[in-house]
C-alpha cells in the first residue's frame, strides 16, 4: 500500500505542521501536557520520576521533528552513508546529552525551576543506557556524539538487549551481580513495529539450475525470528543533524503464541517459542576482551547482521541504481569481529538471491566493509566452530569456504608452494575441532583494517596480521587513533571548566573544534585563571568525595591527592599491581615514626570496575581491594594519609562524576595489551595527570602534551616477549618490595590468606604473564615522584592546565574526520543552520 499522502489532501498536513517548544513557557506546556496526559498524573502526584519523564518525553518530541528532517535531508540529497555495525553501545544517560546539544538546557532548568524541580536532581532520576560493557561500547556512543555533531549521514545498528551490563553491588567486599532491567521506562527509544525482518536460521542448503545452467543454492527449512527494530535519536551538537541509531529486538516469527498448540491445550509449549526467540536479544554478554563462542552469542551476531543488512539493502534498493554502485551509497563500518557475518550475509544476498556472479559481488563486498580491530589479546580473539557454522548456518558456511577457496588461490599464485603460509592464513583453522577465524575473514572481506593507536595498529600490522600484510601490501592496514566526544565528557561532565575554557577560548567553538583548546595555554601564568582553575578541581572532588561518603561510607579529604582506577577489572588492565602498590605505601606508613608519618602526602586510592561473572582472577582483585580498604581506613595510625575506596558499579554515569574529579589516574596495562584505553584522554582533559605505562594511547597523549606532564613507567612493548621467556626457562625472582607485600597477605593482614593466594601465584609461580613484579619497583617509584610533584601545586596546576591545552588531538571529531576521509569516502550534509 502506498503510505504517502496525496498531493490534495497534503495542504491539511503542512497546515498542521508540528514543531518542537519554541521557549520556556512553551517547554513547560510541553512538560505539564505529557504529566497530564502520557503519564496520567497531575500536579498532585508529580514525583521527580514523573518530571524526568514529561521532560525527557518534551525533548525527545523535539528530538523527533529534527530526526525527521535530518532522515528527509539525508533521502532527498541521496549521498552516501555510513553504517557503524556495533555489538555495544554504550550510551549512558540521554537527558542532560539532548539538552545540551541542542542548546536548550538552561531554558530548561528554569522552566524545571517554575514547576517545582531542580534540573540536576531530574537527570539524576534517568537509569543509564548500558548495552555494553566497557571501552569498545564507549567509544560506539562516542561516534554516535561526533557523526550527528559533524553531520555525516550515519546510521548506527545494534541490539535491543533487555538486560544491559549487570548492576554491580559490592556485598561482605564481594562483587554480587544483579540483573539491570532498564527497560522499564525509556522515553527515548522509538518501537517501529512496521519496520521488522525475519531471520532464518538452521535448515538445509538446496541446489537447483537456472535455464543458463547456472547453480542456484536455496537456503530452506529451519527457524525463522523476527526483529523488529527501534530507534534512538542521535542529536548532534548545536546542528539540527539528528541521527538514528536502530536497535533489534527479537520476536517469535509466528506472532504472540501458537493458537494450534493453545487450543489443543498445550499453553506452555505455545509460550515457549515465543520466549526463545525472545532470549536472543535478552542478554548483553558480559564479557570485556574476552570471547566464549556460545551458541547463543552467534545467534545475536547473525539475527542483528542479517536484520541490518536487509534493511540497508532495502533502502539501496530504493534509489533503483546498478548493484556496482552499491559501495558508492554504503559504508559499513564493523566494530571488530563481532559483525564479521555481515560480510558473508551480503555476499549471500548478492549471489542467492540477486544474481550477481561471484567475482562482481565479491568486488560490491569488499568496497563496502572497513574492520576496526580492537584487540591483540588471543583470548578475546573469536573463532566460531566450522560444526556449530554447519548446524546453525549452513549456507554461510558453504559461503565462507568458497571465500576461503579463492583467497587462498590468491595467495598461491603470489607465494607459490609456501604451504606454510597457506596453513597460517586460513579462514578455516585446521585444529583437532575445526574453526572460523573471524578476524582473518574480516580482513579478507574489508577493503581497510585499522587499529585503534600508533602503537596497537603497529603491533596487528606486525604481530597476529602480519602475513596479511604481506599478502595485501601495506595500504590496507591503517591507524585511526580513538578518540572521545568533548560534549559529554568535558561540556556535559565538567560544566565549570567548560564555561571558565570558553571564557578564555573565545567562547564555545572548542567544543567543535578542539584544537581551540591550545588557547587556554596564553593564561597559564594567569592568576585569575589559575586560581579558578584549582577552585573547579576542589569543588569537582568534594562533589566525589560525597558520592563516597553515600556509596561507600568512607569519609575522605578533598585535599588529599585522589588516585583514580576505574576501568573493567582484567588482569592486563593490572588492579593487582595498583592494590599491591597501595598495600607497599601502607607497610611503609605502618613502619614509621608518627612524625616521620606525618611528612608524607595523604592519599585516597579509588577503585571502580566491573568484573565479568565468570572471570574469578578479576572477582579475587575486588575482593582484596575491598579488604584492604577494611583494614586501611580503620588503621588510627594512618588516618587521612591512606584511604582506598572501591566505588560499587562503575557505569557511564559515575564516570561523569569521578572523571573531574581526579588528580592523578592510572593507566597501568602491560606494554602491547591495552589497545588504546579512552578514559586515559578523558582524565586529561579534565585536568588530572597520568600515571601510564608505555602503552596505548598514553604513548601519543605523551607526543602531544610533553613528557613532564605524564608520569610514564615499565617495560617497553618490544621486550614483553623476552621477560615473559625468561620468566618461564630463566631464573624468576619476585621483587622484593613485592615479595613484602605477598609476606603480609599471606600473614592474614587483610583477612584469610587462601582468599587472595590466586592474585600471588600468578605472579609467584605462574610465570607472571603480566609483568607485575618486573614493573613493580619503577611504579612505586613512579608514584613517589607522582607524591613530589603534587606537593609543588603550582607546577602541579601549570602541568594540568598545559596539559588540557594540548589535548585538541583525542576529540572523536577528528576521529571521525579520520574514517570518512581514509576509509568511508562520504561527506558531510550539512543543514541550513548548522
Ligand atoms: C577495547 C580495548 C581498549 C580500546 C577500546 C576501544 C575491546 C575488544 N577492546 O583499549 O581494550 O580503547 O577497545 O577501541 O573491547
Amino acid at each position: 500500500v502506498e503510505a504517502s499522502i496525496p498531493e490534495p489532501q497534503r495542504e491539511a498536513w503542512t497546515k498542521h505542521q508540528v514543531s518542537g517548544f519554541k521557549d520556556k513557557d512553551g517547554f513547560e506546556e510541553e512538560v505539564v501536557r505529557h504529566v497530564e496526559t502520557t503519564l496520567a498524573r497531575s500536579m498532585f502526584n508529580c514525583d521527580e520520576s514523573a518530571a524526568y519523564s514529561a521532560c525527557s518525553l518534551a525533548f525527545r518530541d523535539r528530538l523527533i521533528l529534527e530526526w525527521n528532517r535530518t532522515q528527509q535531508r539525508q533521502t532527498f540529497a541521496d549521498s552516501k552513508r555510513v553504517y557503524y555495525l556495533s555489538l555495544e553501545f554504550l550510551m549512558g544517560r540521554a537527558l542532560d546529552n539532548a539538552m545540551l546539544n541542542v542548546g536548550q538546557k538552561d531554558l530548561a532548568k528554569s522552566g524545571l525551576a517554575d514547576l517545582g524541580f531542580r534540573i540536576e536532581d531530574i537527570i539524576e532520576q534517568e537509569h543509564d543506557a548500558a548495552l555494553g560493557n566497557g571501552g569498545l561500547g564507549r567509544l560506539a556512543a562516542c561516534f554516535l556524539d561526533s557523526l550527528a555533531s559533524l553531520n555525516y549521514p550515519a546510521w548506527g545498528y545494534g541490539l535491543r538487549y533487555r538486560y544491559g551490563i549487570f548492576k554491580q553491588e559490592i556485598i561482605d567486599g564481594y562483587q554480587v551481580e544483579v540483573p539491570d532491567y532498564w527497560l522499564d521506562f525509556n522515553p527515548w527509544e522509538f518501537p517501529r513495529h512496521d519496520v521488522n525482518v525475519d531471520v532464518q536460521f538452521y535448515g538445509a542448503v538446496h541446489k537447483s539450475t537456472d535455464e543458463n545452467g547456472k547453480t542456484i543454492s536455496h537456503w530452506e527449512g529451519g527457524e525463522t525470528v523476527k526483529a523488529v527494530a527501534y530507534d534512538v535519536p542521535i542529536p548532534g551538537y548545536a546542528t539540527p543533524s539528528t541521527n538514528n541509531l536502530r536497535l533489534w529486538s527479537s520476536k517469535a516469527a509466528s506472532g504472540e503464541f501458537d493458537f494450534q498448540k493453545f487450543n489443543s491445550g498445550d499453553y506452555e509449549s505455545s509460550v515457549a517459542d515465543q520466549q526463545r526467540a525472545e532470549t536472543i536479544s535478552a542478554v548483553l554478554y558480559p564479557n570485556d576482551n574476552l570471547e566464549r563462542g556460545k551458541e547463543l552469542r552467534i545467534k545475536q551476531q547473525y539475527f542483528w547482521v542479517a536484520a541490518s543488512l536487509y534493511d540497508i539493502v532495502r533502502r539501496f534498493k530504493k534509489t533503483k541504481r546498478a548493484w556496482r554502485e552499491f559501495p558508492e551509497q554504503v559504508a559499513i563500518q564493523l566494530n571488530d569481529t563481532h559483525p564479521t557475518l555481515a560480510i558473508v550475509e551480503l555476499q549471500r544476498i548478492l549471489i542467492d538471491l540477486e544474481g550477481l556472479e561471484w567475482d562482481e559481488a565479491w568486488n560490491i563486498v569488499v568496497n563496502t566493509f572497513g574492520y576496526t580491530n580492537h584487540t591483540v589479546l588471543p583470548e578475546a580473539l573469536e573463532k566460531w566452530s566450522v560444526g556449530l557454522f554447519q548446524h546453525l548456518l549452513p549456507r554461510h558456511l558453504q559461503i565462507i569456504y568458497d571465500i576461503n577457496l579463492f583467497f587462498l588461490q590468491q595467495v598461491e599464485r603470489a607465494f607459490p608452494n609456501d604451504r606454510d603460509l597457506l596453513r597460517r592464513v586460513s579462514i578455516i583453522e585446521e585444529s583437532q575441532t575445526k574453526m572460523v577465524r573471524m578476524a582473518f575473514l574480516a580482513i579478507v572481506g574489508s577493503h581497510k583494517v585499522n587499529g585503534v593507536a600508533e602503537l596497537h595498529s603497529d603491533l596487528i600490522r606486525t604481530t597476529i596480521f602480519k602475513d596479511f600484510v604481506l599478502i595485501f601490501g601495506p595500504d590496507k592496514f591503517t591507524n585511526v587513533t580513538n578518540g572521545v566526544t568533548p560534549r559529554r565528557w568535558l561540556h556535559q561532565a565538567n560544566p565549570r571548566l567548560s564555561e571558565l575554557i570558553a571564557s578564555k577560548a573565545g567562547g564555545h567553538e572548542f567544543l567543535k573544534d578542539l584544537t581551540l583548546l591550545n588557547k587556554i595555554e596564553l593564561f597559564v601564568d594567569d592568576k585569575e585563571f589559575r586560581k579558578e582553575w584549582a577552585e573547579i578541581k576542589y569543588a569537582n572532588k568534594v562533589r566525589l568525595a560525597k558520592h563516597i561518603k553515600e556509596s561507600a561510607g568512607v569519609t575522605v579529604n578533598p585535599s588529599a591527592l585522589f588516585d583514580v582506577q576505574v576501568k573493567r577489572i582484567h588482569e592486563y588492565k593490572r588492579q593487582q599491581m595498583n592494590i599491591f602498590g597501595v598495600i607497599h605505601r601502607y607497610l611503609t606508613l605502618k613502619a614509621l615514626s608518627p612524625e616521620e608519618r606525618k611528612k608524607y602526602l595523604p592519599r585516597v586510592s579509588i577503585f571502580g570496575g566491573k568484573a565479568a561473572p565468570g572471570y574469578w582472577m578479576a572477582k579475587q582483585i575486588i575482593h582484596l581491594i575491598n579488604s584492604v580498604g577494611a583494614v586501611v581506613n580503620n588503621d588510627e595510625d594512618i588516618g587521612d594519609l591512606l584511604k582506598v575506596v572501591f566505588l560499587e558499579d562503575y557505569n557511564v554515569s559515575k564516570a561523569e562524576i569521578i572523571i573531574p574529579a581526579s588528580d592523578i589516574s592510572e593507566h597501568i596495562s602491560t606494554a602491547g595489551t591495552e589497545a588504546s584505553g579512552t578514559s586515559n584522554m578523558k582524565f586529561v582533559l579534565n585536568g588530572g595527570l597520568i600515571i601510564g605505562t608505555c602503552d596505548g594511547a598514553n604513548i601519543e597523549i605523551t607526543r602531544e602534551i610533553g613528557e613532564n606532564n605524564i608520569f610514564l613507567f615499565g617495560n617497553l612493548a618490544e621486550d614483553v616477549e623476552d621477560l615473559r621467556h625468561n620468566h618461564t626457562y630463566g631464573a624468576h625472582t619476585v621483587d622484593p618490595d613485592l615479595a613484602k607485600v605477598f609476606e603480609a597477605i599471606e600473614k592474614g593482614t587483610f583477612g584469610a590468606p587462601q582468599d587472595f593466594a590466586g592474585m600471588i601465584t600468578a605472579v609467584r609461580d605462574h610465570g607472571d604473564y603480566y609483568l607485575v613484579s618486573d614493573d613493580f619497583h619503577s611504579y612505586v617509584e613512579t608514584h613517589a615522584l607522582v607524591d613530589e610533584a603534587y606537593r609543588n601545586q603550582e607546577e602541579w596546576i601549570t602541568k594540568t592546565i598545559t596539559s588540557v591545552a594540548r589535548m585538541g588531538f583525542f576529540s572523536s571529531d577528528r576521529c571521525i574526520n579520520e574514517y570518512a576521509e581514509g576509509i568511508w569516502n562520504i561527506e558531510p550534509l550539512k543543514a541550513e543552520g548548522a
